[in-house]
């Protein structure tokens, strides 16, 4: 299964807006006090998967569309899980989403640990009375770590070689700069900036995560997307906590991503005949 399969799993992700990097639980569990560690033998294999800003348009309205939202848990968060789960549904894998929580209270997984281990992300911390901050190499701080995944039955020996994470904000006064942005002004979207990332979040997209969570159905109502019956009902904490650990092969899941797939991957071949009559034309007339 390793790693052509997982060139398949790249390549449908991507087209959902959604990428994800290699890991191994040795490398996370290494970085951490015992109490954090995650029980796994340290070379079983593990995947970080993070969002990019195109997700929201690729990915989250068509699942909108596709009425495959059904109340109750974030949409957003709905939404990741099921491209999840359209990936690697009958895969032994088990799954933490950035969200969940341990009876602790403890998050299940350090998002931005994992993201710096697997090379996806540099995590920029300075001390303990400030929250910490990972930046990507090309979306700056325009992105999501969404879950990280783990292959039970996966292990991996020296031919995974531990990647470094682009350090991509090098002096003392931007590092600075940057997780002050982040601690006391993040809503103003400017620590996300602190590279020139390649894309950013659109308007839409800005106005949706702007709103606070338990207003976005109304917001999401008044796009079009949902019923005006309010049967969708509340987003809460303790709903997104009942979201299960090991990902179900949901079938519902699966067609309507598959759907959303094979629309996009018509507007490609569309765009590419286009390309070509365009090419043919310009070389014969
Ligand atoms: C709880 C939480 C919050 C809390 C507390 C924040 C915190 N960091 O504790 C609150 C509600 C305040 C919050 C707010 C926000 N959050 Co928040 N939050 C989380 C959450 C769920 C858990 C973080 C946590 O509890 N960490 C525990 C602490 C102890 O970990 P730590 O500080 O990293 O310490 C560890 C490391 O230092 C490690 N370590 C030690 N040595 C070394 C060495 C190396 C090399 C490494 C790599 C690690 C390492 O050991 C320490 C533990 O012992 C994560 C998602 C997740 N599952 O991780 C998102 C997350 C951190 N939040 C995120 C964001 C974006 C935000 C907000 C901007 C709001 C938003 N969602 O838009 C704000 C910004 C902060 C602010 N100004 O308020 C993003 C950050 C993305 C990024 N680019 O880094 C995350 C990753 C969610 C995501 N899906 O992407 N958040």
């Amino acid at each position: 299964m390793y790693p052509d399969t997982f060139m398949l799993y790249k390549n449908k992700l991507s087209i959902l807006c959604i990428f994800f990097l290699l890991s191994k639980i040795g490398w996370y569990n290494n970085v951490l006090p015992a109490s954090l560690h995650l029980s796994y033998p340290e070379d079983t294999l593990a995947v970080v998967v993070l969002s990019t800003p195109s997700m929201f348009e690729q990915a989250f309205l068509p699942f909108l569309e596709e009425q495959s939202f059904q109340g109750l848990s974030d949409p957003i968060d709905q939404c990741v899980k099921q491209c999840v789960s359209f990936c690697f549904s009958g895969q032994n894998i088990a799954v933490s989403f950035d969200y969940e929580l341990l009876p602790s209270r403890k998050p299940k997984f350090l998002a931005q640990t994992a993201a710096h281990v697997s090379g996806a992300a540099f995590y920029y911390q300075q001390s303990d009375k400030m929250y910490g901050v990972c930046v990507h190499p090309s979306f700056g701080g325009w992105f999501a770590i969404r879950a990280l995944l783990v292959f039970e039955d996966v292990t991996v020996g020296s031919e995974l070689q531990q990647p470094v994470p682009p350090d991509c904000v090098p002096s003392r006064e931007d590092r600075i700069r940057l997780l002050e942005a982040f601690n006391f002004n993040w809503q103003d979207w400017t620590y996300r900036d602190i590279i020139s990332p390649v894309q950013t979040y659109s308007q839409k997209q800005k106005d949706y995560f702007g709103t606070l969570p338990a207003q976005r159905f109304d917001l999401l109502k008044t796009w079009g997307f949902l019923q005006k019956d309010g049967s969708e009902g509340e987003i809460t904490q303790d709903t997104q906590r009942q979201l299960p650990l090991i990902l179900p092969a949901d079938r519902q899941s699966f067609f309507s991503l598959r759907r959303i797939c094979c629309r996009r991957l018509l507007q490609y071949v569309l765009f590419s005949y286009s390309c070509i009559l365009l090419t043919v034309k310009d070389l014969f007339c």
